[in-house]
């Protein structure tokens, strides 16, 4: 089974159970896979611990989405919706990628996610424009493009057109909004950015030929350089695979029915 969303996920990273076990009595429970959706909130994890925040042992377990493993019961009380991520925090279950955001932004107040209520607002409404918009966009021209070679291409091309147009209009406001600024909402990196990026880093993934928004190539570029990004990048994907996969793992997602090997030229092999 792939997932029905990003389908991005690599189930044989050989990231299992618990990682970074930290001294606090504290324990977070994250339920989670490698995808752009999951990967926010090990970034964000991460970032936190840039900022200077001990958030504990982090209880880490992987969903193994083709497994359907998002369905069993355990899994569905943390995640009524059925999609990972999915939080812990003592009695407090959370699902929904962006609300896992705001609830650790709240939970460790930083530039993250400041207290103040004016850079607060500023702030979610770019945070749903993402989980409204950049997220489901991204992720439906990535499934039209990469996963559904069984159907046939005259069914497929209104949706591909549909989402690759939305897809370029999204990463075209994205570009007026960095204008003159290094992050989504100013001079600091913030959740918004957090929950953006996997998305937009994966645009060759998802064949959205972004390149021409200059501001958004810079932008991705920085927030990738950063310690807590790559750090947060790295759960459940081998160090050396965090940027470009292995032949052998592109050739695994060839066997499971994904087309692969045509990144060079985005806007003809859609
Ligand atoms: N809006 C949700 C989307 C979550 C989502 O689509 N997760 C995908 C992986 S990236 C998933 O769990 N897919 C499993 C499925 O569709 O069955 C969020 O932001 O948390």
């Amino acid at each position: 089974m792939t997932c029905l969303a990003c389908r991005w996920c690599t189930p044989d990273a050989g990231w299992r159970g618990r990682v970074r076990p930290k001294e606090t009595t504290m324990a977070l429970e994250l339920l989670t896979s490698p995808t752009p959706n999951g990967w926010k909130v090990t970034i964000m994890l991460e970032e936190l611990r840039e900022a200077g925040f001990d958030v504990g042992d982090v209880t880490v377990t992987t969903i193994e989405i083709q497994k359907g493993e998002q369905f069993s019961p355990e899994f569905t009380r943390v995640s009524p919706n059925q999609k990972i991520p999915g939080l812990v925090d003592g009695d407090t279950r959370l699902f929904e990628s962006c609300a896992i955001l705001q609830y650790l932004g709240e939970k460790y107040p930083s530039p993250l996610f400041p207290a103040d209520h004016t850079a607060r607002w500023t702030i979610l409404p770019w945070l749903y424009w993402q989980a409204a918009g950049v997220g489901p966009i991204f992720g439906n021209k990535l499934s039209y493009t990469r996963y559904m070679g069984d159907v046939d291409e005259a069914a497929k091309a209104h949706p591909l057109e549909r989402f690759g147009n939305e897809a370029l209009r999204l990463a075209g406001v994205l570009d007026r909004q960095l204008e003159g600024q290094d992050y989504l909402c100013g001079d600091d990196l913030t959740i918004a950015d957090i929950a953006t990026f996997p998305w937009l880093r994966g645009y060759k993934w998802s064949k959205v030929d972004i390149t021409p928004n200059e501001n958004v190539m810079a932008w991705i570029d920085r927030v990738r350089a950063r310690p807590g990004v790559e750090r947060g990048l790295a759960y459940g994907v081998p160090k050396e695979e965090i940027d470009s996969w292995s032949k052998e793992r592109r050739e695994a997602y060839e066997r499971r029915g994904a087309s692969i090997a045509s990144n060079e030229n985005l806007l003809r092999d859609r």
